[in-house]
């Protein structure tokens, strides 16, 4: 028997380096491995040697196995890489045939409606500023009239890092920063992250805001009206109502909370502005005195106004997305439809 496995070996290694085309090496191929090769049978007929000799049988084939098979596939590399120089050759590889599409990047809808945002107070006056994330409490807090242990910090779920250093909760800090520097007047919008402890559909620890501000002397409530009624019919169409409503900011006095029109029912009363008719939008008021005085302005001299927005809600509303998740997942069948 081991005669036989010798002899079938070098015939098939001889078969296999003598081969000039991939059909004729699998010829080889099925001729000594193949289900019907005197190999196979070899294999099989194991069982009907002695119980003693079948050890070294067995594992003699299974070494010629393994030989062959290795002879099989680094002759296959060969013969498959002289078919390739053989088709340049020939100049058979069509190097006119059209490339692999490169599918079109778009802008992220936060980006597109920052950016549209953003546009708008520009062509109104504003300037643009921008300050870090990580920020002291100071800044955050009680610059803007919010003191220390005040129970109206409660209004924001703050990240602290260590005792007086925080991820800032709006971009109001900027501002802050903006007048402790300069001097009225000053139209300044501040877009940027901010953070907080918030997590469901319609909030999250990270996102967007767009504050802004305006101060001058004998600058009304009547101001903040038109600007931001202006910002909003340009946001959501010319032919939208805007409603201005009580409300309360520790840094603002008076405050106003702005409504647009319900962009699904127009107003009727629909489930998202929950039969009102209307959506929020807007935090608004004009600036407390204690914040001109935290950076040294002269209450009496200087008035202005001042307003606070989220671009993930407006991007929910403008678009129709009902969870927020959706803008940071990055799946590309949500993305592209923008
Ligand atoms: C909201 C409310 C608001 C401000 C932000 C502000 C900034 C300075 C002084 C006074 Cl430096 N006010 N910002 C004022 C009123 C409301 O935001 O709902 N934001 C999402």
């Amino acid at each position: 028997m081991q005669e036989k496995i010798k002899q079938i070996e070098s015939e098939a290694i001889q078969a296999i380096n003598n081969a000039q085309s991939l059909p004729s090496l699998d010829d080889a191929r099925v001729r000594f491995l193949g289900k019907n090769s005197e190999f196979m049978s070899l294999l099989k007929s194991l069982g009907d040697l002695p119980i003693e000799m079948r050890p070294q049988a067995g594992a003699l084939l299974n070494t010629v196995k393994t030989k062959l098979e290795n002879a099989l596939r680094d002759k296959k590399i060969v013969l498959l890489q002289q078919d390739q120089q053989k088709k340049i050759a020939a100049g058979k590889i069509d190097v006119t045939l059209p490339g692999k599409g490169i599918r079109r990047g778009k802008i992220h809808p936060i980006t597109q409606v920052m950016e549209e945002a953003k546009g708008i107070f520009l062509r109104l006056g504003f300037e643009i500023a921008e300050g870090p994330d990580i920020e002291l409490e100071y800044y955050n807090f009680d610059g803007l009239n919010i003191p220390p242990h005040h129970p109206s910090r409660d209004m924001w779920s703050t990240l602290f890092i260590k005792d007086d250093v925080l991820l800032r909760t709006h971009t109001s800090p900027v501002q802050i920063r903006v007048m402790e520097k300069r001097k009225p007047p000053l139209a300044i919008i501040a877009p940027g992250r901010v953070y907080r402890r918030d997590y469901d559909a319609t909030h999250s620890p990270v996102f967007h805001q767009l504050e802004g501000f305006l101060v001058d002397q004998h600058v009304t409530f009547g101001d903040l009206k038109g600007t931001l009624t202006e910002f909003l019919r340009q946001i959501f169409g010319k032919d939208k109502n805007v409603r201005f409503r009580p409300s309360f900011f520790p840094f603002t006095e008076p405050s106003a909370e702005v409504d647009v029109e319900c962009v699904m029912c127009s107003g009727k009363g629909c489930r998202l502005c929950k039969d009102t008719g209307w959506l929020e939008i807007l935090g608004s008021g004009m600036i407390d005195p204690n914040v001109f005085k935290a950076v040294s302005y002269d209450p009496e001299k200087y008035s202005g106004f001042a307003f606070g927005m989220g671009i993930e809600r407006i991007a929910m509303l403008k678009f129709g997305v009902d969870n927020i998740r959706l803008f940071y997942e990055n799946d590309l069948r949500f993305l592209e439809q923008f």
